[in-house]
């Protein structure tokens, strides 16, 4: 699932193909006329750069340990202030990761016609999903899971609302191929948006970066450590915790001579559930809620309804002043 269609229109061709015909002009189509400028690093002005969780660190909470409050605090204000964050000793094989990647761009090679097999239907993406990940199936869930329970803890829901949501919940994934562009000032690799999931994790398959992601109005490019993790904040992340969290919004950008591959992993609630301000954290807080609730089925039909555009559609879940008043 996950966030869907960029403003490119529809064409038959691939990527791939397209990039092949390619020579020095890019089809107008292509270009973003306004594409808002990405931050450049100066002597006085570093790079920000993305803050990283420990999970070993984390790990002491799951296991009761008192002096681990310090992890909780710093997980929920990385949550707060960025929605992402690079996950180091996630626990995931490092040869089993990099067996995917290997598994991804294997796939990028084979024939259009046996890729058409899996592409996504009209109206999700112009990406490719498939069961690349079946070995790491169980092992990404329960870490999905354990974050879960923590990004959860943090802003006091309970966790048995959050195992209610998430638990044996909905997991999509997409692979996204960039090809080269000889003018990659001028197009956008995929527009703004923020993901409609609870978290994805996000795996960069070669060492070309191209992700970034707009904090304080600034696009700040993502460095990828090695072996960790991206793991984004989503939409349904910041309606649950009532606006404690902020999904983030990103985007990806195209090299000139070079192509990308990236995998995102969207770990979703079930079908069934409630997507709103959980009820827990309402109760533990006396917040009134800031964000309408959604069946999870009808959350993802609203989502898949409109295009991709920065955080709009979390602006709709919004609860105005208004309404607020009436509930
Ligand atoms: O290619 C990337 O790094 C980002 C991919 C992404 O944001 C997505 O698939 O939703």
């Amino acid at each position: 699932m996950a966030s869907s269609s960029k403003p490119l229109p529809r064409c038959h061709e691939s990527l791939k193909e397209l990039a092949k015909e390619l020579k020095m002009e890019v089809p107008h189509r292509y270009v973003q006329e306004q594409r808002e400028p990405t931050f450049v690093s100066s002597g006085s002005l570093p790079l920000p750069s993305i803050p990283v969780i420990d999970m070993n660190d984390l790990i002491k909470i799951v296991l009761g340990s008192d002096d681990a409050v310090d992890e909780l605090n710093k997980l929920r204000s990385v949550c707060h202030e960025w929605g992402i964050f690079q996950l180091v000793n996630h626990g995931v094989d490092k040869l089993l990761v990099e067996k995917m990647k290997e598994a991804m761009v294997e796939f990028f090679q084979i024939p259009e016609e046996e890729k058409l097999r899996y592409k996504l239907k009209e109206g999700e993406y112009e990406g490719y999903g498939q069961t690349i990940l079946h070995d790491q199936d169980q092992k990404l869930q329960r870490l999905a899971m354990t974050l879960f329970h923590l990004i959860g803890q943090a802003v006091d829901i309970d966790k048995q609302e959050m195992s209610d949501v998430f638990e044996d919940g909905m997991q999509s994934v997409r692979m996204t191929y960039y090809p080269p562009c000889p003018k990659p000032d001028l197009v956008i690799g995929l527009t703004p948006h923020s993901d409609a999931a609870g978290i994805t994790i996000l795996l960069q398959v070669n060492d070309i970066e191209g992700l970034q992601v707009k904090k304080d109005g600034i696009w700040i490019p993502v460095n990828f450590l090695p072996n960790a993790f991206v793991v984004n904040v989503g939409d349904v992340l910041e309606i649950m915790s009532n606006g404690a969290y902020n999904s983030i919004e990103h985007r990806a950008t195209v090299h000139a001579t070079k192509e990308r591959i990236s995998l995102a992993m969207f770990f979703n609630p079930k079908f069934q559930a409630d997507v709103g301000p959980a009820k827990s954290l309402l109760k533990n807080t006396r917040n009134p809620p800031l964000y309408k609730t959604l069946v999870m089925e009808q959350y993802l039909k609203e989502f898949f309804s409109g295009k991709l555009n920065g955080k709009t559609f979390l602006k709709k879940m919004k609860i105005e002043n208004e309404e607020a008043c009436e509930t």
